[in-house]
């Protein structure tokens, strides 16, 4: 019998950690129920208290994996990316040459550990479209970096994905793709035209339209709480 997965995610407009392993599982084709947390809830039960009930790292994205009677959980966004593709070889959640697949993996590794200030002052709003805000030197040099990474990736692969096929790489960063457009970054038109290939993606449509309904229903914006 096929395992059954439940994704444990946070609020769509905002937990970009949520957007990638989503995206990862999507690109799987495998079924799976979604659990989805309120963030940023302080009363009872609170956002902890919440995803305590999954994972004892007080985090989300989690993975359940029920087979065989018994549940394994899987936490952090790239154990789980790095999970599917083990379990969905057919997937090809990484590229097949060995030396393309350690450079994906270098790039998803530099999004995970990574861009601090763009993270801090572009916080995810899927679908949300704000001003620029007053970017730190840091900021625009991390921005500069992605910018020649992707320039890269596309020159060196020639695909519709970063690395030809869609990979971990493109689910690490989908949600700096949602910032750019959110926070009108200019764009070389490489980079742009891989930017709508990514948001046309249907997991990406799908995601969209889940946080377009939280944000109609009365979201704030995160920078505002
Ligand atoms: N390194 C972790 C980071 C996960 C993380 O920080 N998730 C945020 C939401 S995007 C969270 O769970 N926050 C808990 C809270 O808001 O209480 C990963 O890659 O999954």
């Amino acid at each position: 019998m096929a395992a059954q997965y439940t994704l444990v995610l946070g609020t769509r407009t905002w937990s970009s950690w949520s957007l990638r392993p989503y995206v990862a599982m999507r690109a799987t084709g495998a079924p799976f129920e979604e659990v989805v947390i309120r963030l940023r809830r302080h009363e009872a039960p609170s956002t902890r208290d919440e995803i305590l009930k999954h994972s004892p790292a007080g985090r989300v994205p989690v993975l359940k994996i029920t087979e065989h009677g018994r549940t394994t959980t899987v936490w952090d966004s790239l154990a789980i990316c790095e999970t599917l593709a083990d379990r969905h070889p057919d997937a090809k959640l990484w590229p097949d040459d060995a030396n393309a697949r350690a450079i994906a993996r270098s790039y998803a590794a530099e999004m995970h550990s990574g861009f601090p200030d763009l993270r801090d002052q572009m916080t995810m709003e899927f679908g949300r479209t704000l001003p620029t805000p007053d970017l730190r030197d840091a900021t625009k040099q991390q921005i500069a970096r992605i910018l020649e990474a992707w320039t890269q990736a596309l020159d060196n692969y020639r695909g519709d994905f970063l690395f030809g096929g869609f990979s971990v790489a493109d689910c690490m960063y989908a949600p700096v793709v949602s910032r750019f457009l959110t926070y009108g970054v200019a764009l070389p038109p490489k980079v742009k035209a891989y930017c709508e290939r990514m948001m046309a993606l249907p997991a990406m449509q799908d995601w969209g339209r889940a946080a377009k309904a939280e944000v109609d229903a009365g979201l704030p914006e995160y920078a505002s709480l």
